[in-house]
């Protein structure tokens, strides 16, 4: 069982979708520098910067930073598709997201912030949030089709 510390509207959501992806037992633990608690206290134990998504594997061995913890799951789950079993595929979607558009992405998508949002809370003008999107969607979409 793995350990994710998250918090809702953050880019804890992307992880909770890869997780369920990959089929891999988990649990959630809540908390982040805007929801003080138990959770958080935890959390900073585990990562001391308190950040989240941070993930901690069933033998201790926490990964924090959004990307690390996907590529993980990616590799530690070759059937969820996560990651394309193609090495080179692989490198281009690794290569693909920047974290900024992978985070607008996740907002948007899986927390349902619209784009004015998005804006205020990465407190971002709200064009600049539209291109990260926009970047985003545009590489996804083009790394799912070499697929
Ligand atoms: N580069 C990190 C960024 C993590 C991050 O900034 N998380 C935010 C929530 S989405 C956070 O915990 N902010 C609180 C803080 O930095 O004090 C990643 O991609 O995971």
């Amino acid at each position: 069982m793995v350990t994710l510390y998250g918090a809702k509207g953050s880019g804890s959501a992307a992880i909770e979708v890869a997780l369920e992806w990959a089929g891999a037992p988990w649990t959630l633990v809540q908390g982040a520098t805007w929801e003080p608690g138990p959770g958080y206290e935890a959390l900073k134990q585990t990562n001391p910067l308190g950040q989240v998504p941070t993930l901690v594997l069933p033998d201790g061995t926490a990964i924090s930073e959004s990307a690390a913890i996907l590529i993980h799951l990616g590799l530690a789950h070759p059937a969820s598709g996560l990651l394309p079993a193609d090495a080179a595929a692989r490198a281009r979607c690794l290569r693909g997201l920047e974290a900024k558009q992978r985070q607008a992405i996740a907002l948007a998508f899986f927390d349902g912030l619209s784009h004015g949002e998005l804006a205020q809370h990465l407190r971002q003008p709200l064009g600049t949030v539209k291109t990260w999107v926009r970047r985003g969607l545009a590489r996804l979409r083009s790394c799912l089709e070499t697929q």
